[in-house]
């Protein structure tokens, strides 16, 4: 049995003597602190107060590691002790515990076992932290047993809900017509010269480009300049009338790619011009192009307006940019259009990929920082 004892004295020196006095030269120093003794009722003479103990095993609880027989220990009187420490450590542990539930915050280890944390298991958890939306995870989650589901059983379900297409196929006899749509600044443009350089320079095929973006002339000049560089032909049309001619001079072509002007979803006409020429080209193949770092929500809306138009591919841009990447699967369930193409930065051509669903879903898993308790609020 160890004994841990307190000793107080008006100095350090007394004190240990009495601590050697009682328990030997072998006591442990377990505390060491100020104390104010009352006296008379009221805070009168500072003293010093020792812990000590005849038990070796509580050396490690003391700080500094000193032997009490030597006329060298000082006292850490004004700093915490060890002990003292873990104490408050987790006093902050219980005051942060206490304001999480306050806040309804559900605290998840990242180990913790299903069914954890109130009723919430850590799969539904990481899907949220990839901000893939409640109804997304509550259909994709729902027939699977949460016994069942791994990383990579996650992973499978979420890439058997993301349609790909493969790239762009040829077809025999006449051109192959590919239009991006999109927003304003997604990266058709860049995406387009991306496409027309792999097709052009590493698949050697006739490549033609058409651009319907008149209304920037630095956007003209920007397509202008890459069909340069990769010495492609370029048509730049005023009006969807002229589109079915320029066309036309492009029927020797494997594949023609037209850029347009990046649309606001909520500016009707302009999406309704978009529609127009879609009509004059008839047989084209529309890939709407949606920046990975757009929010779900902003998603919606934009793929049901331009759904105006026939829609055939969704191109995922610039997802270098992005942290989570739960947007594309909450999109794939609400709209679910094959994805052709991912582009992950800004160097033409390298920066483009043909999709594929596995990798896909890799990141929509592994894309997120692993679940934090978040440090409240002061
Ligand atoms: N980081 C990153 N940047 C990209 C990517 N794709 C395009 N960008 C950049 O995004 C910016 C806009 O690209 P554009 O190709 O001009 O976009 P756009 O959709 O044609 O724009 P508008 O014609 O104005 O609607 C440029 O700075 C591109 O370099 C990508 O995958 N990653
Ligand atoms: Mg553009």
């Amino acid at each position: 049995m160890s004994n841990i004892r307190k000793y107080q004295a008006k100095t350090i020196t007394e004190a240990l003597a009495m601590v050697r006095a009682d328990l030997g030269r072998d006591a442990v120093i377990v505390q060491t602190r100020k104390v104010n003794k009352k006296v008379l009722g009221v805070w009168g003479r500072e003293m010093v107060e020792v812990w000590a103990s005849d038990n070796p095993e509580l050396e490690s609880l003391r700080r500094p590691q000193k032997p009490v027989s030597s006329t060298s220990v000082q006292p850490a009187a004004e700093e915490p002790s060890r002990i003292e420490q873990l104490e408050n450590e987790i006093q902050n542990l219980k005051a942060m515990i206490a304001q999480l539930a306050r806040q309804g915050v559900a605290v998840v280890a990242d180990n913790a076992p299903s069914g954890a944390a109130g009723g919430e298991n850590r799969w539904t958890a990481l899907l949220r932290e990839a901000e893939v939306e409640e109804a997304v995870i509550r259909e994709l989650l729902g027939s699977t047993a949460e016994a069942s589901l791994s990383e990579s059983v996650l992973q499978s379900l979420i890439a058997d809900r993301l349609a790909t297409s493969g790239a762009i196929t040829l077809q025999e006899g006449q051109p192959k017509v590919v239009m991006l749509v999109g927003p304003t600044g997604v990266g058709k443009t860049t995406t387009i010269a991306k496409l027309a350089a792999q097709y052009a320079l590493l698949q050697k095929r006739r490549v033609g480009l058409i651009t319907i973006d008149t209304y920037r002339i630095a956007a003209v000049e920007q397509l202008r300049t890459y069909s340069q560089i990769i010495d492609v032909p370029i048509r730049v049309v005023y009006s969807s009338n002229e589109l079915p001619a320029a066309v036309r001079e492009f029927a020797s072509m494997d594949i023609v790619f037209v850029d347009t002007a990046g649309r606001s979803q909520r500016n009707s006409m302009q999406i309704g011009e978009l529609k127009a020429c879609c009509e004059r080209l008839g047989d084209c193949e529309v890939h709407l192009v949606l920046s990975s770092t757009t929010k779900t929500r902003d998603l919606y809306d934009i793929v049901q307006r331009f759904s105006a138009m026939p829609l055939h591919r969704v191109i995922w841009t610039k997802l270098d940019e992005s942290t989570t990447f739960g947007n594309m699967l909450n999109v794939a369930f609400k709209h679910p259009l094959p994805i052709s193409y991912v582009t992950t930065g800004q160097r033409v051509p390298e920066d483009v990929e043909v999709a594929e669903a596995n990798k896909l879903a890799s990141l929509v898993v592994g894309g997120v920082a692993p679940v934090q308790i978040l440090t409240p609020a002061a």
